[in-house]
Formats: structure tokens, C-alpha cells, sequence
């Protein structure tokens, strides 16, 4: 009697993989394939939104419309960064602000966060901070930080953890005085090193002064000298440069050395937009770089 049973609950398992396998296969069309879902009803589906009280996640990124009016690079806002910075298994989360403070998140599990800025050593002050990345520049398994700010370049605070985070820009030497926005981290030399592109906007724009010096010769539109690095005109319009992009090469033990566009290790060819330019390094093998921006 249990041999029967058996044998009729494997055909029922039998069958119904029969059944279910015509929903799932596959149909073949031009360039591709494609099958239908099937959607458990009896399951969820999608992202739900925690609120601030069940997570622990207080961070706001807030900007006085009076200052944004004397600076309209601010509106341009601040990322976020997630890593497992402490090395628990859990994901954590850095939270870049323009004038708030930054905060780290400890992940707590269930969902749940602790605010550790300062008892990490990541309270940053006197800077505006624009991106946020987690990037394990110095080898050594742990997360460190890096920061792109509103006149100060790219801040890296190396991962000490129990013993929190170590401001070492200088060491880096990543501090400059440009307006940072974004970093993109690869190899990009292939030397096991990761190497960091900067992509820099400007610490203010030139819209926001109240009047420019320009002059009028001949019926045309002249760029001071003074603002002969800055301001370009194109086509009759006024435009203003961005500051130049960065690329650092890494020596794998968190220091930084600045590389040469120009040197014939990157190959420009035609953009294919009207604002910006691709660059490719010229190995096929290496990581190429494509970048745009606004003139
Ligand atoms: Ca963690
Ligand atoms: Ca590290
Ligand atoms: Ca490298």
C-alpha cells in the first residue's frame, strides 16, 4: 500500500512538472528569447518603504535655498556609499552631505541601524561633500573611504577598524582645490593596484557673480585674459569650463600619483555627443574610460 502511494505521488509531481514546463518554455524571437513569470500569489513582490523609525535611519541631506542661490553647484546634491566597514557580514552605510553631517550607519541586522559617525572618526567638518565611495585602497581587506568635495578635491580616510577611520589625504595626495563630483574606481593600468578617476565640476559657477567683464570688439564678444581658462565663447554663446578631470594612478599602499592625459597613454577619437570626448587606453585589454561633460 505505501509502494502504491509513492508511486502515484511521484506521478502527480511528474505530471504537474509536465504541465508547469509549457508555461516556462522558452520563445525564441529575432535577437533573443523570452518566457513568461509565473508570479506566486501567495508571495510579495517589489521593494517596500521602511520609515526612519523602524530602520534607525535619521540622515537627511538639507541645503539653505539661501546659500544654493549663491552657488547653484550645491543643487547638484551628494551620493551615498554602502560597505561592510567593520567586517561583520552586514552591509553599512555612508550617507555624503552638503550641510548636515555626514553619518555612517552601522548595519544591525533585522533591518535595523546605528549611527557611528563619530565614534568611527568620520565627523567631517568645515567641508561640503559631494560623492561617496568604498574602495579598499591600501590591500589590506578592509573598505577605506574616499569623499569628493565642493573645493577640497578628494578626501581618503583609510579603514583602521576596531580603531575607526584616519583622515590620510595628504598621504594620498588626492587634496586639491577643485570642486569634486564623482569617483569611478578600477585597475586601470592592470598592476593590481586600483587607480581612482576624479570627476571634477567646480567649487562655484561663474553664473552665480553678478556681472562678468567681457568686451566687445568689432562687433564680437571678447574673453578677458583672466577668464581665458574659464570662459569660452562658442557659436556666439557664452559657456564656462569645467575643471579638469582627474586620474590617479595607486601604488596598492593608499598613496596616489597624478597621470598625464596628454602623454599618449589614453587615445581621444571623435565624441559622438557635442559635450563630451571618449577616451580609450590603448590596450583592447584594459579598462577604457568614456567621459562627458558640459563646456
Ligand atoms: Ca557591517
Ligand atoms: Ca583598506
Ligand atoms: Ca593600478
Amino acid at each position: 500500500m505505501m509502494r502504491l502511494q509513492l508511486l502515484l505521488a511521484l506521478l502527480a509531481a511528474a505530471l504537474c512538472r509536465c504541465a508547469c514546463s509549457g508555461a516556462e518554455r522558452w520563445q525564441e524571437v529575432d535577437g533573443g528569447r523570452w518566457r513568461s513569470l509565473t508570479i506566486q500569489s501567495s508571495t510579495t513582490t517589489g521593494f517596500t518603504l521602511l520609515p526612519g523609525a523602524a530602520t534607525g535611519i535619521r540622515f537627511t541631506n538639507s541645503l539653505e535655498e539661501a546659500r544654493a542661490a549663491t552657488n547653484r553647484v550645491l543643487y547638484n546634491g551628494s551620493g551615498v556609499a554602502v560597505a561592510d566597514f567593520d567586517g561583520d557580514g552586514l552591509p553599512d552605510i555612508f550617507f555624503a552631505a552638503l550641510e548636515a553631517p555626514c553619518m555612517l550607519y552601522q548595519n544591525q541586522g533585522n533591518w535595523r541601524f546605528r549611527e557611528v559617525t563619530a565614534q568611527v572618526g568620520l565627523e567631517i567638518h568645515g567641508m561640503t561633500v559631494r560623492g561617496a565611495a568604498f574602495a579598499d585602497i591600501n590591500g589590506d581587506g578592509r573598505p577605506d573611504l574616499l569623499l569628493t568635495t565642493v573645493g577640497h578635491g578628494t578626501r581618503c580616510y583609510l579603514n583602521a577598524m576596531p580603531d575607526g577611520f584616519v583622515d590620510v589625504t595628504p598621504l594620498a595626495g588626492t587634496g586639491s582645490g577643485y570642486g569634486s563630483s564623482t569617483v569611478a574606481i578600477a585597475d586601470i593600468d592592470g598592476n593590481g593596484t586600483l587607480d581612482l578617476y576624479i570627476a571634477n565640476n567646480r567649487a562655484e559657477d561663474i553664473r552665480d557673480r553678478g556681472a562678468i567683464d567681457l568686451k566687445l570688439v568689432g562687433g564680437q564678444m571678447i574673453v578677458p585674459p583672466a577668464l581665458q581658462d574659464r570662459l569660452v565663447i562658442m557659436n556666439g554663446e557664452l559657456r564656462e569650463y569645467g575643471e579638469p578631470d582627474q586620474l590617479f594612478l595607486g601604488d596598492g599602499n593608499g598613496r596616489f600619483r597624478l597621470a598625464s592625459w596628454t602623454n599618449g597613454t589614453f587615445l581621444t577619437r571623435p565624441s559622438t555627443i557635442s559635450s563630451g570626448s571618449h577616451c580609450s587606453i590603448e590596450s583592447s585589454a584594459q579598462p577604457d574610460l568614456e567621459s562627458s561633460g558640459q563646456t
